[in-house]
Formats: structure tokens, sequence, C-alpha cells
């Protein structure tokens, strides 16, 4: 119950981040342009196999981060089907087992694991850490 609650804030919050820019034709224009590319419906019939495709998609190209932002903000703006919404917000394209919504919260890359990475880091850190000790 909890965790359906935190989703549907977050969610109305992303929503509410999506609307207080209003975009541009040109950003419309170019997004339009790619999901007809892809042969997908427009954002408010989307449905879970359209979101899919646009997900694949997505993770084949290796979209940046800034691009991947934009595009769902805009699928946003658009009134996306609620059921398309729910399959790209709760993806996790680069199967670090953070979902969509959480990487665009937190400002990580939704394409890289940066998480692991960031771990990585600190272990790597706790590595030299020991090797310092021991030399001293
Ligand atoms: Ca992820």
């Amino acid at each position: 119950m909890d965790k359906q609650l935190s989703k549907k804030s977050v969610f109305e919050h992303l929503d509410k981040i999506a609307n207080t820019d209003a975009g541009t034709e040109r950003e419309d224009e170019v997004l339009t342009g790619f999901l007809r590319s892809l042969g997908l419906r427009k954002p408010s019939k989307m449905t879970e196999q359209d979101a899919e495709k646009l997900l694949v998609n997505l993770a084949e190209d290796n979209c940046s981060k800034e691009f991947v932002e934009s595009l769902v903000y805009w699928l946003l703006r658009q009134g996306i089907s609620s059921v398309a919404k729910e399959t790209i917000l709760k993806s996790d394209l680069d199967g670090d087992g953070v979902p969509l919504w959480q990487e665009l919260i937190d400002g990580t890359d939704p394409f890289a694991d940066d998480r692991n990475l960031s771990q990585k880091h600190s272990y790597l850190g706790m590595e030299l850490n020991k090797v310092r000790e021991i030399e001293i």
C-alpha cells in the first residue's frame, strides 16, 4: 500500500516537472518524428508493446541521458497512455535494478550501471586505504 502511494506521488512529481517546461515546437517535431520512425502510435494511444519497442530502441541506440530525460518528460506532457507510462517509468534499461523513474529523480544514467560503478570506486578506495595501512 505504501509502495503504491509512493509510486503515485513519484509519478505526480514527474508530471509536475514535465509541465514546468512547455517545450518547443522543434522538440515536438523531432520527437514526433522519432516515434513515427519507429512505427509507434502517438503517446496517448501507446500500448505496452509500443512502450517496450521504444525502450528497446533507446537501449540499442545508447541514447544520451539528456535525450531520454527530455523524451520522457515530453511523453508525459503529451498525455502518454497510463499503460505505456507505467512500462517506461518502471523499466530498467541498464539492468542495475533501479527503475527509470528513480534514475530520472537521482539524475543517474538509465543506460549505464553508474551505481555499481560508484560502488566499484568506493571498493577501490577501500583497497587503496588497506594498502596504505599496510605500508604504515
Ligand atoms: Ca536502471
